[in-house]
This record gives structure tokens, sequence and C-alpha cells, in this order.
């Protein structure tokens, strides 16, 4: 297992490489081409750049997270074909720069969603949170403007303001695009570049749906086992696996993380774990937590167990933090609380690595 930390390039994050490296155990990071919209190739000069400035910092540039999908790719049109064609050139770049493992998403439209990015919880730590009611009383217009005003000012992953313009037209186009239309488009995506990520030696690992409850009558990609298993069959590459990300998964309480886990991990199909903890505060809604077992409701000891004896082998990085000791930080995204979280990990690691 290695350890890793989100990072975002080219100024635009408030940790350092530097307090990344002093976290104990943590030995690189995932991170991506901020500035680059989907579709594009991501030139080589520029990747070597960003992980040269990784590497002089003591730490490994071997998790990409994300190669954004172009939304033309996912609505299957024409054009989609020059825009794989971009991906698989991208991919090729990143392996021949070292990279080993891709995070990315096959979300309609939007990435993740949170009602409120700022929840204050009784220990004076602020969270994010998420009520289905409220988030289905949204407008596109009003649900991005929260998303916007609440993020502090920080652009937050997936809601990059070029997306911005499409998001209603897109809205529209989906509603008549069926469950196994979407997946049709998914299994074209995956067969073209599966092979190539056998060739360029790269895991991929499809982030599941953020939160797992529909929005805006959009198709839902990876929010159960069932789905999970269904995008994995699309292609039997060992390559299309998952990144098994406790919280996303765990939202929704009917989801068993650990039975999950064990299935998937047995498989060889996660190459990449986010761990977070939530605590549900009904079928639907739920606030971050700190990452510890006793802070949420999912099992972190369990999973991490489950998946330790499952024969995991991948990048773990621990998820969203909470904003803790006044830091001023992009939303989820701060280093307080993701080093605890990232020493607790690594702490059930350790313990049950010895205990085996
Ligand atoms: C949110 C993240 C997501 C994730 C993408 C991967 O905080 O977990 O933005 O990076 O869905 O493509």
């Amino acid at each position: 297992m290695k350890m890793v930390l989100r990072w975002f390039p080219n100024g635009d994050d408030t940790v350092t490489l530097s307090q990344i490296r002093q976290i104990p155990g943590v030995t690189g990071v995932a991170t991506f081409l901020s500035d680059l919209p989907a579709g594009k190739v991501w030139p080589m000069e520029q990747i070597l750049a960003v992980k040269n400035e990784i590497n002089e910092a003591g730490l490994e540039m071997e998790v990409i997270e994300s190669i954004n999908v172009h939304e033309d790719i996912k609505k299957g049109l024409p054009s989609r074909d020059m825009y794989i064609d971009n991906y698989i050139q991208t991919m090729k770049n990143l392996g021949e720069a070292g990279v080993k493992c891709v995070c990315y998403n096959f979300m309609p439209v939007m990435d993740w969603f949170r009602s409120d990015l700022y929840l204050p919880l009784p220990d004076g730590s602020y969270a994010m949170s998420y009520s289905h009611a409220a988030a289905q009383k949204l407008t596109l217009e009003s649900m991005t403007e929260s998303m916007i005003n609440g993020s502090n000012n920080f652009t937050l992953p997936g809601w990059e303001p070029e997306r911005f313009g499409a998001m209603a037209k897109d809205i529209a186009f989906y509603q008549n695009v069926s469950q196994d239309e979407y997946f049709n488009n998914i299994k074209y995506f995956l067969d073209a570049i599966m092979p190539y990520a056998e060739e360029y030696d790269i895991d991929f690992g499809v982030h599941p749906d953020d939160p797992p409850f529909p929005l805006f009558n959009l198709p839902k990609v990876v929010n159960c086992r069932e789905s999970i298993r269904r995008y994995l069959s699309l292609n039997s590459s060992r390559r299309n696996g998952l990144t098994l990300c406790t919280g996303s998964l765990g939202a929704n309480k009917d989801n068993d993380v650990v039975a999950i886990a064990k299935e998937f991990a047995s498989e060889g199909r996660i190459p990449f774990v986010h761990l977070r903890n939530v605590r549900h505060t009904s079928d639907t809604d739920f606030h971050e937590s700190a990452h510890l077992s006793s802070c949420g409701d999912l099992d972190m000891y369990e999973i991490v167990r489950t998946l330790m004896d499952s024969g995991f082998d991948g990048y773990i990085r621990p998820d969203h933090g909470r904003k803790i000791w006044d830091e001023n930080g992009r939303p989820g995204y701060g280093l307080y609380d993701r080093a605890l979280g990232a020493t607790y990990i690594n702490g059930l690691w350790e313990a049950c690595s010895k205990q085996k």
C-alpha cells in the first residue's frame, strides 16, 4: 500500500508539497493538470514540469486524479473518437512519465455535490453535508451558485468554470438517454482505452457517483455493488477497476462497504481507495466526519482489514477533511484534517499488518 494526498498544482493549493512531505507515511500525491479542460491532450512538457516539482519535494507522482472524460464521449456523439484519441495520447504521456494509476469518473454533467460545504459540527469543526430534499429543490443555477459561493473562492474539482456554460443543455440531452444507452457509451470508451491501459501499465479506477442518489434525472453510473459489477464487466481487463470511495458508497446505508471492498479487492479490481467516514442523518442525508470509526457510521478498521486480507496492494488517500483549527483551505482539501486522517489510516494499516 502507498499513501498519497490529493494536491492541486499550478499554485492552486493552500497546501504545499513540503507540508505533505512531512506527513508521516505519505509518499506521493494524486494530482492532475488542472488548467487543461477535458478533451485536451496533456503535453509531455507540462506533465514533466509538475512531476519534477513533486519529485524535487521528495514525493512521487504515480497517481493522477483525474483525467476528465469529455462530455461528447459520455453522450456518445460522433466527435467522441477524436476525444478518445486525445485521452489515449494523454495516457501514453502519463505512462512514459511513470504514472501507475488514474482515477476518473463517468458521471454525466457534474462531478460530486454537497448542499452545504461548511456545516458546523458540535466540536467546532465544519464539514461538508448533503440533504437530498434540499438538493432536489435546487435549480441548476442555484446549485452551481451554492457550490461557487460556498467554495471560499477556490475552484472545486469537477466544478471548473468552463463547465458551467453547457450544463443546462447537457442535462436536457440526458433526459432522453436510457441507463442502457449510457452504459453502451461507457463500454465504447472502455473498449477503446483498455488495450492502452494494458500497454502503458496504468490501472484505472472509476470514481463512484457522489452522492449515490439521483439528481436532475441523470443516469447513475456506479453507486452500489450491482452497478460496480456491471461497470467492471463492460470490459474484463483487470486495468478496468474501481476507486473505492468509502464516503461516496457509504452515504447510502444500503451499501455494505466492507462487502464491496472484499468482493472487488479480492479480484484485484481496486487500484485506489479514498478513505473517509460519513455520519448518516437520514436514509439519504449525511455529513462528512473525521476519519475515525467512532466519528461516523463506517467501520474504518474493518474496511482497512478487509482490504489487506483481500490482497489490496494499491494506493490509498485520506479523503475530504473537515475544516479544523481555523484553516483557510479548499473545502474538503485542507491540510490538517487530511493529515490526521492519513496518520489514523497508517495506524490502522500497521495494526492490521502486525496482527496478520
Ligand atoms: C471530490 C472528488 C472527485 C473525484 C472525481 C474523480 O472531492 O472525490 O472530484 O476526484 O470524481 O474523477
